[in-house]
């Protein structure tokens, strides 16, 4: 082999490794950066040798000419569907019905996450990479090959030596969502199609005729069956022939698992509920296929799909819905956000009538219009959004929305500060719906913690002019109390004595309920622990305040400019004078702070801290925590699914915790 053969061999080599180590292994072990300039590298010596180049060489996944349509191709094997179950009593009556039908009990399935992509079958001759399809109506599909070849995680040829020589695998194609961002932020500059969800952006790239463009979209594939395979297989069980998919350089849902019974199935079920929102992709629930192949056969199908499997889906998390109203809403800051207000509907599981449209860049953006009918997304626990307008079901004459010139509450000409996005009312405190708020946030439970005190009955107190500041909270009487509407003498007293509990402090929620902008838990208790009392923030500089961890200039100047208000003087010396006292803090000894000196990073998903409850515990230790990984870390924490700063410091030899070892410090 000439030299330059071999040198090539070598970078492919290396090329496809780095890319089965990332995809498959989720292990990544060089950067992006690494990886680009190997492959340009490759790129150009292929270029000075054309004659040498191979289809299944990396450089090769974009090298085909727009298409002029798809091919049709038939699967030899037809592409299932899959039963679906709702609830734990139809996941009960599964289970109940195989148990009979195969006289196996408990069955042991083969649980994974569904993934919410496209369904693809791709067919491997002697190890490369032949063609792709959509699963089109089950039996014939589109050849999709050009573009499935542009997906990083899909191997143009395959690991290892014992290769079959054919082989089928079928699995999902997704967009990742921080991908899927990505994508539409950048066509949104470009004046480009954005897409509503991640899944038709998936379905989008794959019926692109250009494989040019597809090879730009941020897609990814993980196989959940085998379709065809030529060589007799040995595997008795399904998860089996997945782990061997894997050998073959293919990825697999890391997440997947087996599980025993129905109880199994409804512990995974709830443990990748639960996993769902931290997760990259999205998901519609959770599939159980029985891992016995024996057993499978037996059990056989029902017209179009198995009768071993089924999903067992998650409650729906978009809907599409009417847009009756657009109000908006003045924020503790002075934040004005426009709220539509919708004609009810279930998403996920609640009834949503509201839903953020962000700021009036975003209502130009999505062009969003009262009478719209609109898609609307839940995430967890997050306030529901409106996503995209549905064009083809809006009135005739609806006009474009536009935002008030001047603040709903207080009537205050509204401004928008550079490069912020947001209207805001610059009011402050003189405005009724930011003292409002900034009560709220005042007594709320990370705050002062006061019992019985909800966001209504501050609302209504301060329309009542029972109070108009937080310092009054504490001059109440039983007499300015039971006057409220449906207040009881019994509730007055107990909130009585909640707001006299409350007066007792640490210095930490004291500074967080004073509502800085910018200074969140985190930042409170660094400067409680940093500055140590309230007297001496009072005259800090910012120059000083830029010097503790984690405070940069702007939060600073936010500081500083709070304290300098002299409204807000008084406020926190009425505050004082109606007695909040804190323990003072003493200078923690070393003993009492094991970590000192030392710099901490955390990664991953932790389940028992908030991310900033984990760094303020940390703080609170004496450590210092930075967010990214160097020869100075001392050390790593690592979460569930950490990626590529655990692979660093790995590298490194940097000491890694997990997060037990937090939880008992
Ligand atoms: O992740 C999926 N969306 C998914 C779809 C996973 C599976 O294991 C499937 C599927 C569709 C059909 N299995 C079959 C048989």
């Amino acid at each position: 082999m000439p030299p330059i053969n071999a040198e090539i061999q070598v970078i492919r080599k290396q090329l496809n490794d780095y890319a089965y180590q990332y995809y498959v292994l989720d292990e990544p072990t060089i950067s992006d950066a690494q990886y680009d300039e190997l492959y340009q590298k490759l790129l150009a010596i292929e270029k000075a040798h054309p004659d040498l180049i191979t289809p299944d060489s990396p450089t090769q996944r974009v090298g085909d000419k727009p298409l002029d349509g798809f091919k049709q191709i038939k699967h030899e094997m037809s592409m299932l569907s899959l039963g679906n179950v709702f609830t734990e009593q139809e996941l009960k009556e599964f289970d109940e019905r195989l148990t009979e039908l195969s006289g196996v009990s408990p069955i042991c399935y083969a649980a994974e996450p569904k993934l919410d992509g496209l369904a693809v079958s791709i067919t491997y001759l002697e190890g490369q990479l032949f063609q792709a399809a959509t699963r089109g109506d089950g039996s014939t599909g589109e050849d999709i090959t050009a573009n499935v070849k542009t997906i990083k995680a899909v191997p143009l040829k395959l690991r290892g030596d014992n290769i079959p020589h054919k082989l089928e695998v079928r699995g999902e194609v997704i967009m990742t969502r921080s991908g899927f961002e990505r994508y539409n932020r950048q066509a949104e500059i470009k004046g480009e199609k954005t897409f509503a969800n991640p899944r038709n952006a998936a379905a989008g790239s794959l019926r692109q005729l250009d494989p040019c463009k597809t090879a730009r979209r941020p897609l990814a594939f993980y196989a959940y069956s085998l379709g065809v395979v030529s060589e007799y297989l040995k595997f008795k069980t399904h998860s089996q022939s997945l782990d061997w998919v894997k050998t073959l350089g293919i990825a697999v849902n890391p997440l997947n698992q087996i599980v025993i019974g129905a109880h199994g199935c409804m512990q995974f079920y709830q443990m990748i509920g639960e996993k769902r929102p931290t997760l990259d992709y999205d998901i519609d629930g959770v599939v159980y296929k029985v891992d016995d192949l024996a057993l499978q056969i037996k059990l056989g199908f029902v017209t179009k799909s198995p009768r071993w499997a089924t999903a067992h889906k998650f409650p729906a998390e978009e809907a599409t819905t009417i847009i009756e109203n657009i109000d908006v809403q003045v924020g503790r800051t002075g934040s004005i956000t426009p709220v539509a207000r919708l004609h009810p509907v279930v998403v996920g599981g609640v009834t949503v009538t509201n839903a953020t449209l962000h700021n009036e860049d975003e209502i130009r953006r999505k062009d969003v219009r009262i009478g719209d009918t609109v898609f609307v997304r839940r995430a967890g626990d997050v306030i529901p959004e409106v996503v995209k307008v549905v064009l083809s079901k809006r009135p005739k004459g609806s006009q474009q929305f536009n935002m008030p010139t001047h603040c709903p509450a207080c009537e205050t000409k509204l401004v928008k500060l550079e490069g912020e996005a947001v209207l805001r009312c610059p009011a402050g405190l003189y405005c009724d719906a930011q003292r409002k708020q900034a009560i709220i946030h005042f007594v709320s439970r990370k705050a002062l913690d006061i019992d019985g005190l909800g966001d209504k009955l501050v609302e209504l107190m301060v329309d009542e002019g029972l109070i108009k500041t937080p310092a009054d909270l504490f001059h109440l009487k039983k007499q300015d109390l039971i006057q409220l509407e449906r207040m009881g003498e019994k509730s007055a007293l107990n909130l009585l004595q909640s707001i006299e509990k409350s007066k007792h402090t640490s210095l930490d929620k004291f500074i967080y309920a004073l509502g800085i902008r910018e200074v969140g838990e985190a930042t409170a208790l660094t400067l409680a622990t940093q500055i140590k009392s309230i007297k001496a923030l009072k005259t800090i500089k910012a120059e000083q305040l830029e010097e503790l961890p984690d405070i940069g200039p702007i939060v600073a100047k936010r500081i500083t400019s709070f304290f300098a208000e002299e409204h807000n003087r008084q406020v926190i010396e009425q505050l004082m004078q109606a007695g909040i006292t804190w323990d003072e803090i003493q200078t923690p000894s070393a003993k009492e702070q094991p970590l000192i000196g030392k710099t901490i990073v955390l990664t991953g998903s932790l389940s028992q801290f908030t991310r900033a409850t984990a760094k303020a515990k940390l703080l609170k230790l004496g450590a210092k925590v930075t967010s990214s990984v160097s020869k100075k870390t001392d050390l790593v924490i690592a979460g569930e699914n950490a990626g590529s700063k655990l692979t660093k410091a790995e590298k490194l030899g940097i000491e890694v915790k997990d997060e037990q070892w937090l939880v008992d410090l």
